[in-house]
């Protein structure tokens, strides 16, 4: 039904009539939308269930990625590009009167997670697929994703992402696969000829269904699966129960508590909330995974389970799911009989871990009380784990009592979620060069010292399938007109594109397709806001989660200043600029929302002032999320990647602006430094302290706000305007900003970094009215953005980590 147009114009008619017993002519987009959508589960139907079934016979290794978040996004259109359909669908629709760009904006982004770690999770599975990796998706099917953020008089209000409404056209509800997940109650200990036996007792029984997700490989015949786990209650015991109590309001009450576990996502992204439920989110989704995998192991092979690390991987996304390391020990111990020994020789095979941040304040611990609460026999388990290691670490470090005290997995009455990963993992893993150097030097030498052998970094990469041939189809095929098409199956070969860095006609080219966007851009902007931007000023974007850390203030103290400068002198010799900024604040994140606040109220001084003519616009997208990062990358000219260096693990925002041919303004920090490395000094705008100076900063002290403030003229007028109601606000709104940073002594360098950075700005001024040579630092960006293809980094996850291999499916 895909083969050629006709073909196809026929299909989508007769499915639509059939389904919606509706004509073309009085059809609706979410009618058409939907129509795809199944006209495209039942093509891939066939190439899925050869798959599973080709898992369930052949023997390789499988690995199964456990995360709490998958941010996928839309789905309709990687799945018409990976199965080779997309222009032929987008000429068909034409054809038959319809509107392409309509139909697909009616999917709702599946908005599963908060940023970086829950992308990388989607990209990670686009990438297995693509490859032919037997590699699977577990996570949690929230009702409600990630908030929508709406902007009210400059204010972030959250909305409920209530992204179910219209049926989700891609799952499957599998409820024969159905599991059962046990919370609280006591466990009962016996004794038999000397062997403990441990009996779990008036436990709440929670029913996981999985719903599973086809992941479709790119131009081949693997179709994997995410599966995605809902909570209902156990319906006849409760029922039962419940009768007994004759109180059928009971029943509601317990439902609701129930479902409760997969209602929504936690929005915090890098905090830590310490909520039960939380932490019953956590369990849930590794006890349901961990049950269903086992099951289906069983199946498959007669023998016992102590060869399991032979056959399975099981990967821990950030400590989120670190409760796979008690809760395969538990299976093994309680429900295959396997001695402690035998089980942790099996457990420590199988987990691997990746850790996501440094920050403090989102390092997992949870208070013991809590666990054994909920999930009294991991408690047991996690406890004897923790004994043992420390009796260990007595033998290796006699008498260090403090260094002990440092490592232990229980300490100060709570569970330290990254040393259990850590102890009960074979691998641990840093997402980029310097974040793991800093892991090994610093945040976990202790462990370092122990396990040597486990540390390990791996790149973070982005599918190059995604964020360059879908978002950037016009890029893409220009790319192909220059260096052949082999590029789209080893995105190293874009390295050939260097040849073209200074070609004229291969950079005007490249000119297009970026003004192309740019105008595609403004549209959207001024459908969104009403604010007109001029496309061929400077697209100068910030798009990431909105943390102090990450310095969206550093990027607004900048416009301000340069907004001062073009009150003096409203002749300015610079090239006009459009900031544009789309984040996110966590709802409890007071100092977050004040920025944003901060930048519409900059926004719309500066937008409305007819004194600067036109030089600079302020531009906050509301509502960032996968479909308008879209939109957005392809359109930029500067990433704005500034983060106060050792702070941000990797980023990669920053590798999808480079694959897009924008120039990254960027401190040394997360996987800028590799960047920076592969494109050469005159091909990226670097400023600021190097990670080395922070962290030395923050052990030995020497830096004062309070100095800078007084002995640097340009950043005083900044941060007195926040006091003085410069833009219109009224004197107490920015106090806060202000108070912060003087008083905590500026904790992320913004005023440190201030000359610097500005002077970067300068250098993107100046190098921007260089067109020629502009567009040769672009190319040289794209030529190098293959190294930061996700595939490259499941590669190494698969060679060095998993040790599993490609499984052709015909
Ligand atoms: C418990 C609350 C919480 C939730 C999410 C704590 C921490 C997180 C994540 C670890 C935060 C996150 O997304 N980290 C980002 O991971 C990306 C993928 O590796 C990196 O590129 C980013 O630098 C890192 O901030």
């Amino acid at each position: 039904m895909f083969t050629n147009k006709e073909s196809f114009k026929k299909a989508f008619v007769e499915t639509l009539e059939k389904k919606f017993s509706n004509r073309l002519e009085d059809t609706s987009p979410i009618n058409c939308y939907k129509t795809l959508g199944s006209m495209i589960c039942t093509h891939v139907s066939n190439n899925w269930i050869k798959t599973r079934k080709k898992y369930q016979q052949d023997e390789e290794k499988q690995v199964y990625y456990f995360s709490m978040e998958f941010l996928m996004g839309r789905l309709l259109e990687t799945n018409l590009l990976n199965i080779g359909t997309l222009e032929i669908v987008q000429e068909g629709l034409q054809e038959l009167g319809l509107d392409y760009e309509q139909i697909v904006d009616q999917e709702h982004d599946a908005g599963l997670g908060n940023g970086g770690l829950g992308r990388l999770a989607a990209c990670f599975l686009d990438s297995l697929a693509s490859q032919q990796f037997p590699g699977h998706g577990c996570g949690i099917r929230y009702k409600y994703g990630l908030f929508e953020q709406k902007i009210i008089e400059g204010n972030q209000v959250e909305l409920p992402d209530y992204w179910l409404k219209e049926d989700y056209v891609w799952e499957v509800r599998r409820s024969n696969e159905a599991v059962q997940v046990r919370f609280g109650g006591h466990v009962d200990i016996h004794e038999n000829d000397g062997k403990l036996t441990f009996h779990h007792k008036n436990y709440e029984p929670v029913l996981a269904i999985p719903y599973d997700v086809p992941i479709v490989g790119f131009n081949n015949q693997t179709v994997n699966s995410l599966r995605l786990w809902s909570a209902e209650p156990v319906v006849n015991d409760s029922n039962i129960q419940f009768a007994n109590l004759n109180n059928y309001y009971k029943f509601l009450d317990y439902k609701r508590s129930i479902e409760s576990i997969s209602e929504f996502l936690y929005p915090d992204d890098s905090h830590i909330e310490g909520k039960k439920l939380r932490l019953k989110q956590q369990y849930f989704l590794v006890s349901a995974g961990i049950q269903s995998i086992i099951k289906r192991y069983k199946e498959k092979y007669s023998t016992s389970l102590n060869r399991l690390h032979e056959k399975i991987s099981l990967h821990i996304n950030d400590t989120h799911p670190a409760l796979i390391v008690p809760e395969l020990m538990r299976i093994l111990m309680d429900d295959e009989g396997f001695s402690w020994e035998e089980a942790w020789e099996v457990t420590t095979k199988t987990a691997a871990y990746t850790n996501h941040t440094t920050l403090s304040e989102a390092l997992e611990k949870w208070p013991i009380e809590m666990i054994q609460e909920l999930m009294p026999r991991i408690f047991m388990i996690i406890d004897e784990i923790n004994e043992r290691f420390c009796r260990e670490l007595w033998e290796k470090y006699p008498g260090e009592f403090s260094r002990i005290e440092e490592l232990a997995v229980i300490a100060h009455g709570q569970v330290r979620m990254a040393h259990l990963a850590i102890v009960g993992s074979f691998s641990v893993n840093g997402v980029a060069q310097l974040h793991t150097d800093i892991l090994k030097s610093r945040e976990m030498k202790h462990f370092y010292d122990v396990f040597p052998e486990k540390f390990n970094n791996k790149t973070n990469g982005i599918t190059h399938r995604r964020w360059l041939l879908k978002a950037n189809p016009n890029l893409a095929d220009r790319i192909t007109d220059a260096i052949g098409n082999r590029w789209i199956d080893e995105p190293s070969i874009l390295t050939r594109l260097t040849e073209f860095a200074s070609d004229r006609e291969f950079q005007q080219q490249l000119k297009h397709i970026k003004y192309e966007n740019k105008r595609n851009l403004a549209n959207v902007i001024y459908k969104k806001t009403g604010v007109k931007i001029d496309e061929h000023s400077i697209f100068d974007v910030q798009v990431k989660r909105l943390h102090a850390y990450k310095r969206q203030l550093l990027n607004v103290f900048h416009i301000m200043h340069l907004y001062n400068r073009l009150r003096e002198n409203p002749h300015l010799d610079i090239v006009p600029r459009t900031f544009i900024f789309g984040a996110k604040a966590a709802p409890s994140y007071y100092f977050a929302k004040k920025i944003i606040k901060l930048i519409n109220t900059v926004a719309n001084v500066v937008n409305n002032d007819p004194t600067i003519n036109n030089k600079i616009k302020v531009i906050f997208l509301e509502n960032y999320n996968v479909s308008l990062a879209e939109k957005i990358i392809p359109a930029a000219d500067v990433s704005e990647q500034i983060s106060t260096a050792s702070k941000e693990a990797s980023g990669t925002g920053n590798m999808k602006f480079m694959m897009n041919g924008a120039l990254t303004l960027g401190t040394l920090d997360g996987a800028n430094v590799e960047i920076h490395e592969h494109v050469g000094d005159d091909n990226i705008f670097i400023f600021g302290l190097s990670s080395e100076e922070v962290l030395n900063l923050y052990s030995y002290g020497g830096y004062s706000a309070r100095q800078m403030y007084n002995c640097n003229e340009r950043i005083k007028t900044v941060l007195d305007q926040l006091l003085e109601g410069f833009f219109g606000h009224t004197d107490v709104e920015f106090k806060d900003i202000y108070y912060q940073i003087l008083q905590n002594n500026d904790e992320y360098f913004v005023l440190k970094d201030f000359d610097s950075y500005t002077k970067a700005q300068e250098h993107v001024d100046l190098a921007y009215r260089n067109e020629n040579s502009w567009y040769e630092k672009a190319i040289i960006n794209i030529a190098h953005s293959g190294n930061f293809s996700s595939d490259r980094t499941i590669r190494e996850y698969a060679e060095d980590i998993w040790g599993i291999h490609p499984v052709k499916i015909d």
